[in-house]
């Protein structure tokens, strides 16, 4: 009633984002549900696969671009609030007011001020204001797009700047040349009127061959790729990189030379340099072989528990869970005391009793007696059956086989 009675009077509620109050007006759009993806960083949990590649981007970055004691040159920003103002999404990146990503079709946004990003690449000219010149950010995205199997309203995407200034561009190449023009060119397909061919061309390459050896990281040296001529505001000019992959072409990234007028606007207006933003989801999905973007965003221990690798270079092939729910049951036993025991040997004997209804197992507690010295494990096995719903019926008679199969097998005293 109360609520009812205030939106009639006009004075709807204020959309509430981390204790900060937005107002209402006619450009909202957002919905309780999009809000609530706000913070739950995938990118940023551990064993998650969006995890996992940035990690391997990262490293590439730190390896690629390392200082002169070995140190990384690259700051990496993964935490950066996804609430953003009209002005870095869109102004700051030179996109012409009347521009169809700017579309409330097209964004989600909090009020006519505020919106969830579209894209990482918001915060390049801050980051740029701030005086750095080599960085990358991973964060979380918001678009009203489709929903398909690549396509969700919520995805993450990486953006990268990398800046240089005469004298760093005549080192890295080790030879004189001019970045700019002394007095602006016309507009050229192969360069902005600013810089000069040569410089344009420098920074084309380094940026093309960084982007080449970041895809063969992760694919392997075999990936067949190719560039194809691109349109960005924020860049010119622009590419867009795609793989050959499972038998079509695959947009990977975009990718150019930043607007000079944009590094002016900051205060960078000495510097050239290179920017490009990839979609982590469409990477993702290419290189775990995960078959729906939805995927990302499941809880599924049976999902989650095959990127549970120590090593992120470890090359993990995705394998379909099913899609009947699992049955979680746990299972607490004393270790035998006059025999040697290994948690190796529980998941042997587990698989064996419940062979393929048996999707995962896991030691979550261990706890030694003060007194006995006696040492109790605590495991928990996840089942599933891949044709069917499991009763808790048949859950139950399996974990008591399971059981009894240890206390016979094993001389563990169950709890
Ligand atoms: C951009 O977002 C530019 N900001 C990229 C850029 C940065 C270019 C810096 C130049 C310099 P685009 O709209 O094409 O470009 O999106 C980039 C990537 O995000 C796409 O290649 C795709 O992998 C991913 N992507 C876009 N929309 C979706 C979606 N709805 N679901 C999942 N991934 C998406
Ligand atoms: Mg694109």
């Amino acid at each position: 009633r109360r609520f009812s009675s205030a939106r009639q009077a006009g004075h709807a509620e204020p959309i509430v984002i981390r204790g900060i109050e937005y107002p209402r007006d006619s450009f909202t759009n957002v919905t309780p549900k999009i809000l609530s993806f706000i913070g739950k960083n995938k990118h940023n949990q551990e064993k998650h696969p969006l995890c996992l590649l940035k990690k391997r981007i990262t490293n590439y970055f730190y390896t690629r671009f390392a200082g002169r004691t070995g140190n990384p040159i690259f700051s990496m920003y993964d935490s950066i609030h996804p609430v953003v103002t009209v002005h870095e999404n869109f102004d700051s990146l030179l996109i012409p007011k009347d521009h169809v990503s700017r579309s409330k079709s097209d964004c989600y946004y909090i009020n006519e001020k505020y919106l969830l990003r579209a894209h990482t690449t918001a915060h390049q000219s801050e980051l740029i204001s701030m005086g750095l010149d080599n960085f990358v950010v991973f964060g979380d995205t918001y678009r009203r797009d489709e929903i398909d199997s690549s396509h969700y309203p919520v995805f993450h995407q990486a953006d990268s700047v990398r800046l240089c200034n005469q004298n760093q561009l005549c080192m890295r190449i080790q030879n004189e040349i001019e970045v700019f023009e002394k007095k602006p060119t016309e507009e050229f397909s192969y360069k902005q009127p600013e810089h000069t061919l040569d410089a344009s061309k420098v920074v084309e390459q380094e940026l093309k061959a960084f982007l080449i050896g970041l895809t063969e990281h992760l694919f392997g040296k075999g990936i067949q790729y190719k560039w194809t001529d691109s349109y960005f505001p924020f860049t010119h000019p622009s590419w867009e990189l795609e793989i050959y992959f499972k038998d079509s072409w695959l947009e990977l990234l975009g990718c150019g030379l930043i607007r000079h007028q944009i590094l002016k606007n900051v205060g960078a207006g000495d510097r050239i340099g290179w920017a490009f933003g990839l979609g982590l989801e469409r990477l993702a999905m290419a290189l775990y072989s995960i078959p729906d973007i939805r995927l990302f965003w499941s809880e599924d221990p049976g999902f989650l528990c095959q990127f549970d690798v120590e090593d992120v270079n470890k090359n993990v092939t995705y394998k379909p869970v099913s899609e009947y729910p699992p049955c979680i049951n746990d299972i607490s036993f004393w270790l035998p005391e006059t025999q040697e025991y290994s948690s190796n040997d529980f998941y042997d004997l587990v698989r064996s009793v419940g062979g393929d209804l048996i999707e995962q197992i896991r030691l979550i507690d261990s706890f030694t007696h003060p007194k006995k010295g006696t040492t109790s494990h605590c495991y928990r096995i996840v089942y599933r059956h891949l044709e069917k719903t499991l009763t808790q019926e048949e859950v139950n008679q399996l974990h008591k086989a399971i059981e009894l199969a240890a206390a016979e097998n094993l001389q563990v005293k169950i709890r």
